[in-house]
């Protein structure tokens, strides 16, 4: 069995991978760290930054995820600004602020980074597209799920079970090709 570190303070995403990985001979233990979110315009580069600060002092492999709601009406808004958003303007906000549009596509990003534990990192993308819904629908998963719609559905990502939101989300995506890196003989 071997040990992966998890930095997050976000219980939601442990769960979530925790449910991928269940076949596989992984161990995911969190641990809150926390990094500075650098005010950047890509989450490629916030990634990137929290790989770097948290393996200046954590010298055993690890994780990170960075991920963002990109909402095309409000030209990628709240993006990288999403937890910020979260906590400020909230779900009411975000859709009292979509009523006047026609046009509710959204994409959520997600960027998993990983550390070797010795000299490198890798980044892995998923996204997943759909809509923002009318209204806040559903008691699942955490931040913006009940207000996503993921394209090919009709139910929230807060109204699927863990399993089914892997499957067709942003971060299920992004493990897909982190699970098939760590796979790699
Ligand atoms: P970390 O400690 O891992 O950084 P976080 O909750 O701060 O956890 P992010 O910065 O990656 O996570 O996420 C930015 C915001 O987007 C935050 O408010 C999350 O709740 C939300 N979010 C991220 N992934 C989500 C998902 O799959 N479903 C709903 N909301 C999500």
């Amino acid at each position: 069995m071997k040990t992966l570190y998890f930095i997050t303070g976000n219980e939601g995403k442990v769960i979530e991978l925790q449910e991928k990985l269940k076949p596989l001979n992984y161990t995911i233990l969190q641990k809150d760290l926390g990094y500075p979110e650098l005010q950047a315009d890509t989450l490629e580069e916030v990634a990137t930054y929290g790989l770097n600060h948290v393996k200046a002092s954590f010298s055993k492999p690890f994780i990170l995820e960075d991920a963002g709601l990109f909402i095309t009406a409000l030209k990628g808004f709240p993006g990288v600004y999403s937890k910020f958003v979260y906590f400020t303007l909230g779900l009411g906000g975000i859709l009292q602020l979509m009523n006047q549009y026609k046009n509710r596509q959204a994409i959520f990003r997600s960027v998993y980074g990983y550390y070797d534990g010795k000299d490198s990192i890798h980044l892995f993308n998923g996204e997943c597209s759909g809509v923002i819904s009318q209204e806040k629908r559903g008691s699942h998963g955490f931040g913006y799920d009940p207000i996503f719609v993921p394209n090919g559905d009709v139910r929230t990502f807060a109204e699927l079970t863990i399993s089914e939101k892997n499957l067709v989300s942003h971060r299920g995506r992004a493990l897909d090709q982190l699970i098939a890196f760590l796979q790699k003989p």
